[in-house]
């Protein structure tokens, strides 16, 4: 096999016919209807949500890797792939995806009744009704335990009082899943988004992820029947398990990001010509260009291995927080060496790179900062927890 910048580890060969179609279709898809638009959507902070959402709907990529209620249940890597791809075009078109498919639906799926799924989960699948996860608080963000969101019983009802922040999706959502605390613990619940008393307002001034749509939600005094507790999200362990579904999809996108900001740098580098030559020919450059490859490729080759094992059911939220860390540590570093490769075009729109870094603060952030991903890998490693006093 030759030896190729897109592929030098010749990783395609490990991937099945059904996972490289999935993943050239999600490339399409986002070469043909995304990608002409992206780079307004981001400086004008205007994605046009609801419009996305049917078109991801038809792609399939919303719940991909859940089974029934209108999911393509497909394999884990296939939904890797399809992040990968998204993320490549714009993180905040992944993230579209990874809330709605790994964290709103992901609830529902796996810890909502029957009629619950019955009622949301094929509208989401299908882009017809947009879900958001609120668990992040204006004082409560790594630390979730500490939340001071409430339900409380009234007769059967339940009533909820409280904030969340930066919630994806929030202000386009229909349903939003919410972790409140009761008397016996953290509880999820499922609450229609047109219920008297729930609101949101949109975060703007965001220099990241411009081309995702972040909001507050204000619960005041929200009336819920009971059903709309989702029956097995009890403790704060079931809304931590469904971290690890969207941190999975994080392992993955990322690295689009990262190799997109690459394909652009290695193009740039072999056309841009200083001091009588293209700079691809200064040591320096194939130096950070080299830098880079081994940091992507290596990136990829860790999220296929992780891919795999949660194909295989093996996949610990040690391993998460693994790839999670590495793989957008590493991402970041690729995006702002491909922008010096660019030099001054790398601070301008009309280049991806720039997006790409910026967005990556947010995925370093979100889904657990990379200083919680240490502390739960040094907790793993050394047997003694370093998040508390
Ligand atoms: P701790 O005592 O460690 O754990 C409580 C219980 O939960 C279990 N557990 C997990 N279970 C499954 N998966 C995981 N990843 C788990 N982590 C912990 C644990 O075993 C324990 O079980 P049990 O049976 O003993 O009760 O809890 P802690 O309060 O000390 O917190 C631990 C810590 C700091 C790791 C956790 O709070 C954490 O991960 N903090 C980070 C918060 C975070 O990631 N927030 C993300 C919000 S959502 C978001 O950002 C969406 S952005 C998406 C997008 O736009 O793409
Ligand atoms: P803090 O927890 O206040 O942390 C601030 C700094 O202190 C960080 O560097 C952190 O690592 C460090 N720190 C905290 N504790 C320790 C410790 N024990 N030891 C060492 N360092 C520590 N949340 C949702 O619930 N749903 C969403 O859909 C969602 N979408 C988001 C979208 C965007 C664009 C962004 C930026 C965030 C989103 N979040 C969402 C919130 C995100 O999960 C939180 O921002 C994240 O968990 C960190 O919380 P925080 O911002 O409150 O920072």
């Amino acid at each position: 096999m030759p030896f190729t910048a897109q592929d030098p580890l010749s990783l395609d060969d490990s991937l099945d016919t059904a996972e490289r179609t999935i993943r050239d279709n999600v490339a399409a898809f986002c070469r043909n209807e995304i990608a002409p638009h992206i780079t307004q959507w981001f400086e004008h902070g205007n994605p046009p949500v609801p419009e996305l959402a049917t078109q991801l709907g038809e792609l399939g990529v919303f719940g991909m890797h859940l089974d029934g209620y209108g999911c393509a249940g497909t394999n884990a890597v296939s939904y890797g792939l399809a992040c990968m791809e998204l993320e490549a075009c714009d993180s905040g078109i992944r993230s579209l995806v990874s809330v709605q498919g790994s964290l709103a639906m992901y609830a529902i799926w796996r810890y909502g009744s029957h009629t619950q799924k019955q009622q949301w989960l094929p509208d989401m699948a299908a882009g017809r009704a947009i879900g958001c996860f609120g668990l992040t608080e204006p004082d409560h963000g790594s630390d979730p335990s500490a939340m001071t969101t409430t339900a409380t019983k009234n007769g059967d009802d339940w009533i909820l009082n409280g904030r969340k922040t930066w919630i994806t999706n929030g202000c386009a959502a229909k349903i939003a899943i919410v972790w409140a605390a009761t008397p016996q613990g953290v509880q999820g619940f499922a609450v229609p988004t047109d219920t008297p008393g729930f609101s949101t307002h949109p975060i703007t001034r965001k220099m990241s992820l411009r081309a995702s749509v972040t909001s507050e939600l204000v619960l005041d005094n929200v009336r819920l029947p009971a059903d709309a507790a989702l029956p097995d999200a009890t403790g704060l362990k079931t809304a931590l398990a469904c971290l690890n579904e969207a941190r999975y999809g994080i392992i993955w996108g990322s690295i689009g990001a990262a190799r997109s900001s690459l394909d652009t740098a290695r193009e740039y580098a072999s056309t841009r010509t200083q001091f009588d030559r293209p700079i691809a020919g200064f040591q320096l450059t194939q130096n950070k260009l080299v830098d880079m490859t081994l940091k992507v490729h290596n990136g990829l080759l860790l999220a296929l291995h992780l891919g795999r094992l949660k194909d295989n059911q093996q996949l610990t939220p040690h391993q998460v927080s693994y790839g999670k860390l590495n793989n957008t540590r590493d991402a970041i570093d690729v995006c702002r060496q491909a922008r010096t490769i660019l030099g001054a075009n790398g601070v301008s729109l009309d280049y991806d790179v720039i997006r790409h870094a910026n967005n990556l603060e947010s995925v370093l952030t979100y889904e657990g900062t990379a200083e919680m991903h240490t502390l739960i890998l040094g907790q793993g490693l050394t047997g003694h927890n370093a998040f508390r006093g």
